[in-house]
């Protein structure tokens, strides 16, 4: 299948410092939805995900949690093993940066670099946040309590002073700016894009990507006391799943990456730093990088410490796995910042869910059970208003396309929910119960009608709600083979056999206590 357009999309690897949560299932998710349109569309997709292994802030976790590195990070990474199953993540692949391959790309990666005179060795002194993982400037920092020093990201800092390799990224500034220049697309949203290419013109100094403080990481090639940084192993991961060093095979099929969404909170490695490195090492950049908004909980910084953390497993339980999948790329204007609350997850499971999708398909398939034998009905002449709605339908698929290519769940859904609002607006106005005595013919256009703007619906939404919308296509007869957009266009066929139906969007009851009922 040479001619097949391929599509490659990364999350973040997650630090095994800690358990999943609520913000690492949400990007995961947000590429889980990719994923599924673009395999849909006819694209030969390759999705990877997977957790960052190395560094001085898992070491002090393991060291805390009185096991080895290794076994700890076993442990922990398994965690977001078992959350991709269980959120239903399609990810071709789960990768570890204490993998031998990942090991043997970025030693590879690093020769490079110094092949090309682009990492030399020389001495840091200068101020380091082991929760960050990261190097900031005298400038940067903010006075914390007891005459200590904080990060712009609160974190404390401490004083390092060693031997360490360094990066040239101060030779990078001009080309790194002409490069955003030529990709207008390489970074978003445009407000992010614009706070990159103002740290950027604002100079870059070189970077230090070697410790020698501690142990638990890549060893710098041909000089083991120094350890790779951190972010030089973690960011490699991404070529390092497609066989790098290898550059045939995976790699010449799938890269330059289609897409690496992150937080906001990582954009600057990834837009800076590594489009950089990978340029200096004669690779291709990425073609684009989202960083995607901060969840909070009910008003309130999500964190270990305040003891608010969400858990993605418990919220699934509760409300059901495609419901919390929906509410998360619905609720929030995907880039912005978002505050999770109870509330407005069951305003938004009941009313767009269980109200306005639900009770479409609901009453639109029990009128066909009771009133046309449990069979796809045979429509007459379409009439303006049906071509209206059936054409609203159609055109929703190129607009799901550009939605998804800008990464504007929120959009696309607003859109689709559109046609949901406007196919209730026609029931209500056909009246097709009403028909059943003075116009049986007409009541079977309108069911048809019906019918096949919810199998065009359900085709749409399966990428966000996977689960839900394959029992309603069951439900309207739909076989496997019709259920990619190639078979958008493919009508339902008069006369097919249904299934019972049953509603597929429970509404949420709540309890005295606040729970499900
Ligand atoms: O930064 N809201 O890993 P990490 C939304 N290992 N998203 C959130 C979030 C929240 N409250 N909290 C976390 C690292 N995230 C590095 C990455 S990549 C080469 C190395 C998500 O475990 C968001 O995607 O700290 C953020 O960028 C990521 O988790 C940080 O995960």
């Amino acid at each position: 299948m040479t001619g097949q357009p391929r599509y490659y999309l990364t999350t973040p690897i997650y630090y095994v410092n800690d358990s999943p949560h609520i913000g690492h299932a949400y990007t995961t998710l947000a590429c889980d939805v990719i994923a599924r349109f673009k395999r849909l569309d006819g694209f030969d997709v390759k999705f990877l995900t997977g957790t960052d292994e190395h560094g001085q802030k898992v070491e002090k976790s393991a060291l805390a949690a009185g096991i080895a590195p290794q076994e700890f990070t076993d442990r922990v990474s398994q965690n977001f093993r078992d959350l991709a199953a269980f959120m239903g993540y399609s990810n071709d692949d789960f990768i570890r940066t204490t993998e031998p391959r990942h090991i043997a790309s970025c030693q590879a990666l690093w020769r490079k670099l110094v092949e090309k005179g682009e990492i030399t060795l020389g001495s840091y002194a200068g101020w380091y946040s082991v929760r960050d993982e990261a190097f900031w400037g005298e400038d940067e920092l903010t006075q914390g309590p007891n005459g200590t020093k904080l990060a712009p990201t609160g974190a404390p800092v401490e004083w390092v002073e060693e031997p360490s390799y360094f990066f040239r990224l101060s030779g990078w500034q001009q080309r790194l700016l002409d490069f955003y220049e030529q990709n207008p697309d390489f970074i978003a949203p445009t407000s992010r894009r614009n706070e990159v290419i103002s740290f950027v013109k604002g100079g870059l100094q070189d970077l230090s990507v070697s410790r020698t403080s501690f142990k638990w990481g890549v060893p710098v090639p041909d000089d083991p006391a120094h350890i790779m940084y951190v972010w030089l192993d973690a960011l490699t991961n991404y070529i390092t799943a497609v066989g790098y060093p290898e550059t045939s095979g995976e790699y010449a099929r799938y890269w330059p990456a289609d897409l690496h969404m992150v937080g906001k909170d990582i954009l600057r490695f990834h837009a800076v730093y590594w489009p950089a490195f990978l340029m200096a090492a004669g690779l291709e950049p990425p073609r684009r990088v989202f960083a995607h908004g901060w969840w909070t909980n009910e008003g309130q910084k999500i964190s270990k410490s305040l003891g608010n953390v969400i858990d993605p497993i418990k919220l699934v339980e509760h409300y059901g796995l495609d419901q919390v999948r929906y509410f998360l790329l619905r609720e929030v204007p995907f880039g912005n910042d978002g505050d999770f609350s109870h509330r407005a997850m069951i305003n938004r499971m009941n009313g767009e869910l269980a109200n306005d999708f639900g009770n479409l398909a609901q009453r639109s398939l029990s009128m066909i059970n009771k009133n046309n034998d449990a069979q796809v009905p045979a429509p007459g002449q379409f009439s303006a208003e049906d071509t209206e709605l059936l054409a609203a339908a159609a055109g929703l698929l190129p607009k799901l396309r550009e939605a998804i290519d800008r990464q504007m769940f929120h959009e696309g859904l607003e859109a689709v929910w559109q046609v949901v609002r406007a196919a209730n607006g026609y029931v209500d106005r056909q009246a097709p119960w009403a028909l059943k005595k003075t116009d049986p013919a007409r009541m079977r256009t309108v069911l048809y009608v019906l019918a096949d703007t919810v199998r065009q619906l359900a085709l749409l939404l399966q990428p966000v709600m996977p689960g839900s919308t394959a029992r309603l296509l069951d439900q309207l007869a739909v076989p496997s083979d019709r259920r990619s957009f190639a078979a958008f266009d493919q009508r339902l066929a008069a006369g097919t056999p249904l299934p019972k139906p049953e509603g597929v969007f429970p509404r949420f009851v709540e309890t005295e206590a606040g729970g499900a009922a």
